[in-house]
């Protein structure tokens, strides 16, 4: 990855958490590679500012981070309601609906962006895009309990086109299993046209179909951190 994104990571992350982040606050700690800045950068305010936090992770990944940085964790057994979440997207259309789970990490981090007061997406420039599948073409992870990923694909390439693949290891060792212990399809070649709340509702009927990477509704902001240092706020 270039400098310049890493940097853009960057600058999103650490504006994000000074814009959002209080004293007191139930903090959601999202996935992927921008969240790890913005968690270096809670950990330095805990430090420096003697801010008190409590944090909910939504991957085993995000867990290791909290834990790594000495940060409080909590559950939503203790702490149902949170103040925010910061989460990273792989990619974020002019509605600001999203798609997330390039990482595989979705179900967790849609319950616990849904019990957030507020999700703030952090991203760099390359997933700011007017219509989904404009920049991201990895397609839209769907999690699936995996006696159903085949029933399920043909079910969604029947109703909306498309192509399906099931999400594979590295090497090809076997499928990638999630945190819950389920399959992910990848969804690609779909209609960028899209009502994408329809499509959303339609897939989380099909029994097998856990959740879909379709976040709509649900980011209050995006922060994109730029090539030229700046970050631009959506939403
Ligand atoms: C998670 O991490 C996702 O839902 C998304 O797939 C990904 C973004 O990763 P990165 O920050 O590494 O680009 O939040």
């Amino acid at each position: 990855m270039s400098d310049l994104v890493q940097s853009a990571k960057k600058a999103a992350a650490y504006a994000a958490v000074d814009d959002h982040i209080k004293s007191g606050y139930i903090v959601g700690i999202g996935s992927g590679s921008t969240v790890v800045f913005a968690v270096d950068r809670l950990a330095e305010r805990v430090r420096n500012e003697n801010l008190k936090v409590k944090c909910i992770p939504t991957s085993f990944q995000a867990r290791q981070l909290i834990i790594d940085n000495k940060l409080t964790l909590t559950d939503l057994d203790v702490d149902p309601v949170l103040d925010v979440c910061i989460d990273g997207a792989d990619e974020v259309d002019s509605n600001m609906t999203l798609i997330k789970g390039g990482g595989g990490c979705l179900l967790q981090e849609k319950i616990v962006a849904s019990n957030a007061k507020k999700l703030i997406i952090i991203a760099d420039y390359t997933k700011d895009s007017q219509k989904l599948g404009d920049q991201y073409k990895k397609g839209i992870p769907i999690e699936v309990v995996p006696i159903a990923y085949v029933p399920i694909s043909n079910k969604i390439k029947e109703r909306f086109g498309g192509s399906l693949e099931l999400r594979m290891a590295v090497k090809k060792a076997g499928p990638v299993v999630t945190d819950n212990g389920n399959f992910v399809l990848d969804w690609t070649n779909f209609n960028q046209d899209s009502d994408w709340e329809k499509v959303n509702s339609e897939l989380l009927h099909i029994p097998g179909l856990v959740e879909t990477g379709l976040f709509i509704k649900m980011a209050s902001k995006a922060y994109f951190g730029l090539k030229d240092g700046s970050v631009k706020q959506k939403g």
